[in-house]
């Protein structure tokens, strides 16, 4: 079992990357046992084979190959000679020369510790061998080459061999007369010195008591210590231990203890590990008291004799198949679940402090001890009784994302990386060593661990969290209770049979254990030590020697009181007795060593290494001189080598013996570096940065052509729609209702959907409910108010049942709003998602920070391409609980076509997918009262079409499994436009006018017109890009032939000459793309989206169509609204910036940790990412990705253009280039530089990857602009920054509104609050606010209060909206619910 087991350094955080920390053995194989077939797989995979979908990266490349290890573990040490000497003759005996040439060492013979001949060729083939096997796994040598003690054979002879020091074969051991105080003591200290030890000697200590063979027991091969020797290898080929092994660091921090106090290492293992969560728990949990009866029983030697295959139960394994692993060594159900308890620690959550995770605990400045790595509590069974947590066997061939390698990384990504590192170092020498190792990795001069496959992983989400209060956890505290932690399966099994899961014997027990652990820390405290002690000494009998004894157990409590013999220094915990106040103070846990002679010695040690041999025999004379007994043996230059980091002096006063003599009993211990150190040290000096350049990025080049239109069969001709032109549809479609396909790992529905069966219909329009024009000025708001409700609808689900959706006013996509630019709005959202509302949909769960006095279903509301002030923005932590309200202010200041959607924290992905989404139109038509637009346009009728894909289960309803196949992204086979599935709709035969947004989680989109009949491209001849994200192009551009890729969250707007179509349909179809649309799965129907059926409505059509001739004629260029705050030279130096790669800032977007990140970050640490963004100037930003996926990404508040990708001009597809944009697709490898105007609002802002998933999982940091004065770029900034009247009259409102979580802005109940369609005060005040406020006065400086003259100005001031008709309230019709 084991207990807690830290994490690896890499895998930290994440909620859905539950491999981490596996602690039982069982759950141990299950992250990385490999089958045969698996490891053979994995094998073709490193050579290249797997497929096109998961293309080996450099990094990987590298690490398949890796250097060559050192040949020891103590390269550096003058006496290494000395160490093999004593390996050989004092731990093994004499040795053949055949097997010590094998293992390293030259003569001797392997025995059992105990005495047992072994055999030793099957030995020294298992510890050569390529492959090495042990209980069910096998691991592949070559594959750890990188790992010095793995690849060394001497390092695991040196650090495995029996180590009881003064043992030969054949001796017995006798535990006792050893002084286990101070082993006790050391621990003790250790512990204190490097706190993750104490979780290591944990798992290790536990892991050895299962290295037993039971069927040997008593016996010299029933195991313990060495026996663990190739269970260490499976250890260390776990993911999260293929760093920073604890069983290797505990391994070789326990062979110093036992070498110098003349014990067991198994014996140490014990002891110390139940010294650890005394230290742990900060002293609440005393195992060994120190006083009174012994406890824990000592006495069991090591062995050499592997744990039998078999030994261990499988990751997977079932509740009751690990209840009776358990009950096979006497562990009843309810101790195992006691033990499991120990699962309480984490080691990379010793980053984190504060519920928050607001920030790393730096422990060199700040006492971490508290944090979460530390925490030793029934926490532990809150979290696994919370239902959160699901277990999923991956399938074959599944991969998880490709990490990005940390050689290349940037500054910020190291940075990152180095914070995470060192933080779980104690030791200042520990830091520097994690930077070194990263500093090196990063160069390319040492390979970064690889991580293995797992099998398995559990995952949790904050669904359901609300339903542990029934299980007695406190659900305010608890949920999210764990962010970041990990969870074994068999953590899980635990959590499941505790929910009520099961009716076996087993789950009852561990369902009575689990809820009494949640309701009595105390009761945990008690039940796990005494399983402790029961688990660690069930095979730890004293071998006398003539087995007449074996059963009579030595039992130490730590003080060795009750014996008279020993010390009182651990009675000394309870009462002032006659022990030192240094004994007092270490049991207090305030000692504070006196300088030491070893360290002053030493003083010259590089990285703990003596540099010249002379410096370690001083080190020598001093160990030996200082420590008890001087004849220890052991004390040798080899323990001395490497030179004492740390030294204790410690004095007991003994209490009296049998004789009346008393005695004052001093004694020294020193932990070395390499003791307690995880890797091999770097080389020394570090190669200085100029002879460590950071690998150029290999950027991946597309070649493309657009304008070929790919060919499309129609078969059969003329009537069906195209078929899928990806795969065998066999494997594409289901075969019939009820059966399911998976396409790259995607299920479809359980349908065969029927294409264009329905008809297109476009979302209703928003209705205004109240309207407001400030008399002798030209400002108007418009008020719209929207309910936010569930409501179910039959979509054509086979059987007509009906869908369950989230919805805006029942709306699904949310009703449309057409707004006049120059024309402020008030859209009030009323969260009408209450429990009560909720109950009885799918959609009853609740979800943080709904809870105390708030409930519900959060949401937050992003207009996505308006430039909003801050509080107006839907800041992911701005949530609205139901039966909350919101008024949001939107400025409408240039037209374009914008979507409104949510955006809360963590649930986005849901809220938007299950509904809350709607389109959002700022027009400018002259016949509406607006400026006009151009090319004729006003003319033209459009189209709002909103695309997006979903899957439905077998009820109908929308599936979405984010522990499961959409954990990474959400695909489905059912294209929807505007909420219907491929829906077919009837066109004139003219001119018309498309906007097209992707609103899908995580599905782009390539989109083309083609003739229905034949098969032959449409678009490319027929169709523009005439506008994009931030509206208006300058010209038009050619409709790519090839097809229009329109990322998650793009928009376009397209025209389309449909005059030559009468009569015949065409077909938009959405066009695989193998570079953009990686892992993409294509469905049966997945390259349909809708059709369009192209005639005549009623007489007259075509005789006198609108003047759409006039289209384009002529085509003066427009003014997009981005030009007008941009400059031809601003543009040009930015180009120019772009091509040098001078980038203002770089982003990577990539993956750590099992974490989709930014520059190695995530929302989590709200690290502000740009911090100093000039109000009113424009920067270059670099946007990379760090792995081979694609990401769309959205900056908040700015118009952009796109000037490089993969630095180059020609990458940027015509329809993009000079397309204002808030939206750029990030292809897999790929770089992209875009143009940002800041401005025009201050405050802090997010952006993000717009894959939903992604940006659930914490793709997604914040920028804030500033006053531009210390701006990174303040000389790029607009004119108007040089007039500090105008600055100081709009900071009026940016002083308050820069906080995106402005107080007066924020939600309220609703209950008394007036609708916004009665006319009242309250309405009038909402109407007239953003007026009175100047929210928007850079906008609209006409008709603000106070206004300075100079922001009226238009030459100073180009953000001014331009108003072409005087405004009137508008006519309000009866709101539409
Ligand atoms: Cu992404």
């Amino acid at each position: 079992m084991l207990a807690a087991t830290p994490a690896g350094p890499w895998r930290s955080p994440g909620a859905l990357q539950a491999s981490a920390w596996t602690v039982f053995a069982g759950a141990l194989q299950g992250h990385t046992r490999l089958p045969s077939a698996r490891l053979a797989s994995l094998q073709a995979y490193g050579a290249s084979s797997t497929s096109r979908l998961h293309p080996l990266t450099r990094a990987q490349q590298q690490r398949a190959d890796p250097p060559q290890p050192p040949s020891s573990l103590l390269p550096n040490c003058p006496f290494r000679a000395a160490v093999n000497a004593q390996t050989r003759t004092s731990a093994l005996g004499p040795i053949p020369d055949a097997i010590a040439a094998a293992l390293g060492v030259q003569d001797g013979a392997l025995t059992t510790a105990a005495g047992a001949a072994v055999d030793p060729a099957p030995l020294a083939a298992k510890l050569s061998a390529r492959i090495q096997c042990s209980a069910r796994l096998c691991v592949d040598m070559t594959k750890y080459a990188w790992h010095t003690d793995l690849a060394d054979v001497n390092a695991r002879v040196l650090l495995w061999s029996p180590k009881v020091p003064t043992m030969r074969a054949g001796q017995t051991y006798d535990p006792r007369g050893k002084d286990w105080v101070s082993v006790v003591a050391m621990c003790r200290e250790l512990f204190k010195y490097e706190k993750r030890l104490a979780s290591f000697f944990m798992r290790a200590a536990f892991h050895d008591s299962l290295a037993v063979d039971v069927s040997q027991c008593p016996g010299p091969n029933c195991g313990g210590a060495d026996a663990s020797l190739v269970l260490s290898l499976e250890e260390m080929a776990r993911p999260e231990n293929a760093e920073d092994n604890f069983a290797e660091l505990a391994g070789r921090a326990a062979k110093k203890i036992a070498s110098f106090y003349d014990v067991s290492v198994a014996d140490t293992l014990a002891v110390c590990a139940a010294v650890a969560p005394e230290v742990l728990s900060k002293g609440r949990i005393k195992i060994l008291t120190g006083s009174g009866k012994g406890v824990l029983r000592v006495g069991r030697l090591d062995s050499v004799v592997p744990a039998p295959p078999g030994n261990l139960p499988a990751a997977n394994t079932t509740l009751e198949q690990f209840a009776a692993f358990w009950a096979a060594r006497g562990i009843s159900a309810t101790e195992a679940t006691a033990l499991m308890g120990s699962h309480a620690l984490i080691d990379d959550q010793a980053c984190f402090q504060g519920k928050g995770m607001s920030d790393y605990c730096n422990p060199a400045t700040a006492d971490c001890s508290n944090v979460r790595m530390f925490r030793w509590e029934n926490h532990y069974y809150k979290d696994i009784c919370s239902p959160t947590l699901t277990v999923r066997t991956e399938k074959p061939g599944e991969l998880d994302p490709v990490e990005t390698p940390i050689v290349g990384m940037t500054d910020p990504e190291i940075d990152a990386e180095a914070r995470r590192e060192t933080c779980k170092f104690t030791s200042k020498e520990g830091r520097t060593m994690a930077m070194n190792r990263l500093a090196l990795m990063r160069c390319g001069l040492m390979p970064e661990p690889v991580e293995p496959e797992d099998g398995v992983t559990v995952t949790w989400t904050y669904k359901n969290c609300r339903d542990g209060a029934a299980y007695g956890i406190n659900v305010a505290e608890q949920c999210p209770h764990a962010h970041l932690w990990f969870y074994t399966p068999n953590d899980a099994y635990l959590g499941l049979a505790c929910q009520g899961v099961g009716t076996s014997a087993a789950a009852a027990e561990v369902r009575s254990a689990t809820r009494a652990f949640i309701k009595s820390q105390d009761e945990w405290d008690k039940a796990f030590s005494s399983a402790y002690i029961k688990m660690v000494t069930a095979f730890a009998l004293w071998p006398d020697a003539d087995g007449s004894d074996r059963k009579a157990a030595y039992l130490i409590n730590g003080g060795e009181c009750a014996t008279g013999l020993h010390l009182e220094a651990a009675c000394a915990q309870g009462a002032a007795g006659p022990a030192s106040a240094d004994v007092r103070a270490l049991h207090a846990a305030t000692y504070v060593p006196p300088s030491s002679k070893l360290r002053d010695s030493c003083k010259s040690c590089s990285q703990g290494v003596c540099p010249e041999p002379k410096q370690c025999e001083q080190c020598v004379k001093q160990f030996r001189a200082d420590r008890r007994p001087k004849t220890n043996p052991l004390v040798t230059e080899a323990n001395c080598c490497g030179c004492a980091t740390l030294s204790r002096s410690l004095t007991y006063n003994a209490t009296k013996d049998a004789n009346g003599n008393t005695y004052v009993i001093k004694t020294d211990f020193g932990v070395r570096w390499p003791d307690v150190m995880p890797f091999v040290l770097p080389p020394q000096p570090l190669p200085a940065a100029a002879a460590c350049p950071v690998p150029e990025r290999q950027l991946d080049t597309f070649t493309f052509d657009d304008n070929v239109a790919p060919t499309v069969t129609i078969r059969p001709a003329g009537s069906n729609p195209p078929v899928a032109p990806e795969g065998d549809i066999s494997d594409l479609c289901p075969a019939a209702d009820g059966t399911i396909v998976e396409v790259r790992g995607y299920p479809s529905s359980p349908f065969r959907w029927k294409p264009f069966t329905q008809t297109y219909v476009a979302p209703p329009r928003a209705q205004v409910a109240a309207s407001y024009a400030r008399p002798g000025t030209n400002l108007t708001v418009d008020a719209y108010e929207i309910d936010i409700f569930t409501t179910a609808r039959n979509i054509g689900c086979p059987g007509g049942r009906p869908t369950w959706f989230l919805s805006y006013n029942g709306s699904v996509p949310g009703p449309s709003f057409r707004v006049l630019k120059g024309r402020q709005t008030l859209v009030r959202f009323n969260n009408r998602l209450t429990p009560a509302n909720l109950s009885g949909t799918p959609f009853s769960l609740q979800f943080d920070p709904c809870e105390g006095t708030r409930s519900g279903r959060p949401i937050t509301v992003h207009l996505h391409g308006s430039s909003s002030l801050a509080p107006y923005d839907g800041w992911a932590e701005d949530s609205t609980c139901g039966a909350e309200t919101k008024d949001y202010y939107y400025p409408n200041w240039r037209a374009g076509f914008l979507w409104y959607h949510d955006h809360q924290l963590d649930i986005t992905s849901e809220n938007a997918y299950f509904g809350l989404s709607g389109m959002y139109t700022v027009h400018d038509r002259a016949a509406e009262g607006g400026c006009g637009e151009p090319w004729n346009l006003d003319a033209l009728p459009d189209w709002d079409m909103q695309f997006k894909d979903g899957v439905l289960d077998r009820h109908c309803q929308l599936y979405y499994d984010r522990a499961g196949p959409h954990r990474n992204n959400l695909y489905g086979d059912i294209n929807f436009v505007n909420g219907i599935p491929w829906p077919v709709a009837t066109m004139e035969p003219r001119w018309q006018r498309f906007r097209w947004l992707v609103s899908s989680v995580s599905r782009p989109y390539k989109l083309r017109f083609v003739d229905a009949a034949t098969g032959a491209d449409v678009g490319g001849s027929k169709c523009h890009v005439i506008a994009g994200d931030g509206g208006i192009r300058r010209t038009p551009a050619t409709f790519p032939a090839a097809g229009l890729f329109v990322a998650v969250a793009e928009r376009y707007e397209v025209v389309c000459d449909f005059r030559d179509f009468n009569g015949r349909s065409l077909y938009l179809l959405n066009a695989f793309d193998d570079d953009r649309m990686k892992d993409v799965p294509f469905f049966c129907n997945s390259h349909l989206v809708m059709k369009i059926d192209v005639r005549c409505n009623g007489t007259g059509c075509l005789a006198s169509p609108p003047p759409v001739n006039a289209i384009f004629t002529p085509l003066v260029p427009a003014q997009p609204a981005i030009d007008r705050v941009l400059s031809q030279t601003d543009i040009n130096a930015a180009l120019t910036l772009a091509r040098n790669r001078q980038c203002t800032r770089t982003f990577r977007f990539g993956r750590r940790n099992g974490q989709w990140v930014i520059n190695g970050e995530t929302w989590h640490t709200v690290r502000i990412a740009a911090g100093d963004v000039g109000h009113n100037t424009w920067e270059v930003w670099c946007l990379e990705t760090g792995g081979g996926w694609f990401h769309p990404i959205h900056i908040h508040l700015v118009d952009f253009y796109v000037l490089t990708r993969n630095r180059e001009e020609a990458q940027v597809r015509e329809y993009e280039r000079f397309t204002p944009k808030d939206m750029v697709q990030l292809d897999p490898g790929a770089e992209v530089s875009v143009l940002v105007r800041f401005g025009a609002h201050r405050g802090e802002f997010m952006f993000h990857c717009h894959n939903l998933m992604h940006e659930d999982f914490e793709m997604m940091r914040s920028f804030h602009v500033v006053p531009t004065p210390g701006s990174r770029t303040a000389a790029t900034a607009l004119p108007l920054q040089a007039q500090p009247s105008i600055v100081q009259n709009l900071n009026v409102v940016y002083d308050l509104y820069d906080d995106p979580v402005y107080g007066p802005a924020r939600p309220r109940p609703s209950a008394g609050l007036t609708p916004l369609r009665v006319p009242s005060v309250q309405t009038t005040a909402a109407l007239s606010f953003p007026i009175d406020n100047a929210l928007y006065r850079i906008y609209y400086p006409n008709g603000a209060p106070n206004v300075n003259p100079l922001l009226a100005n238009a030459a100073i001031n180009p953000w001014i909206v331009d108003i072409c008709q005087p405004q009137r309230a508008q006519q309000v019709q009866e709101q539409q619910v």
